[in-house]
């Protein structure tokens, strides 16, 4: 029997990461799951390789500890696994003060998960990549990796530091024949409102209303397409927007 493929999914628990897990599954992938929230992260393993008969393994891993690198390298190779792609996803904003009312542990908790959570698991899977000789790292940026909007100053550097660090990564990598993309959405519907604001619900639901937002399954739907372009095509980058988003800071509202 052929090897079914396997993704690595960061942020798996909710979200993007979720509907991407969701189709990569129903796709035939096995998947590698991981986020913080472990009872979460079993029930959806259990539901999806029940629904989809596709292994999948659940990781309780937090990104912004420099461990969790190794224990997913670890983990893949103890394992015999051969991961075909590895999903940066695993993100967050926190607050979205002016600078000069910012507090430092909200950026810290962005810095930490968005750059270097992503740099920690990236560098413990892109040597199992160099290895195999085959691999794909997909990040999941955002519209503020490209355009700056009021009160997303340290949300939007650490995406700035996404889109930078996916350039650099695919000049590294080329040479093994490692594929590197970053797709960049505009506002997505999911928990990332409720994280922001801090547990505000009320204030997380106003961000969507007046408009339709991206769902989780329609990033879910680029990411799938990225993946599964010919091997001797990369997709570099993909924004995804809503259609009523011309910007960062432009949404267009029926109010
Ligand atoms: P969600 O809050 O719904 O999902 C975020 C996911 O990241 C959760 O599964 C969460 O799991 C996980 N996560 C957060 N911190 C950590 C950590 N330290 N270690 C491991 N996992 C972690 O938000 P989205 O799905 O919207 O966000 C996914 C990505 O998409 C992020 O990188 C975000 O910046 C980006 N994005 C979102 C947009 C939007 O409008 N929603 C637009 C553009 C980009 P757990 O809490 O269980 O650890
Ligand atoms: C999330 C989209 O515009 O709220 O990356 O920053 S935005």
């Amino acid at each position: 029997m052929k090897n079914r493929q396997l993704a690595i999914i960061t942020g798996a628990s909710s979200g993007i990461g979720l509907a991407c897990a969701e189709k990569f599954a129903e796709g035939g992938w096995d998947l590698i799951l991981i986020a913080r929230r472990a009872e979460k992260l079993k029930l959806i393993s259990t539901r999806l390789e029940k629904s989809f008969n596709v292994r999948v393994h659940a990781i309780e891993l937090d990104v912004t500890q420099r461990e969790s690198g190794d224990l997913l390298a670890n983990y893949v190779t103890d394992n015999g696994l051969q991961p075909h792609l590895l999903l940066n996803n695993a993100g967050l904003a926190v607050g979205i003060d002016p600078i000069h009312e910012g507090r430092t542990d909200d950026w810290g908790r962005m810095i930490d998960t968005n750059v270097k959570g992503l740099l920690y698991i990236t560098r413990a899977i892109a040597p199992i990549f160099v290895e195999q000789s085959f691999g794909h790292i997909i990040n999941i940026g955002s519209i503020a990796g490209k355009e700056a909007y009021p009160g997303g100053n340290v949300y939007c550097a650490t995406k700035f530091a996404v889109d930078g660090l996916t350039r650099a990564i695919r000049m590294d990598l080329v040479s093994h024949g490692i594929r590197v993309t970053q797709v960049a959405p505009g506002a997505v519907e999911t928990e990332f409102s409720v994280v922001r604001f801090k547990g505000d619900h009320q204030r997380a639901e106003k961000v969507y209303i007046g408009f339709q937002p991206l769902s989780p399954q329609d990033v879910a739907d680029a990411v799938w397409y990225c993946a599964n372009v010919p091997k001797h095509v990369n997709i570099n980058d993909m924004v995804i927007m809503p259609t009523a988003q011309a910007s960062a800071g432009l949404i267009h509202k029926n109010l």
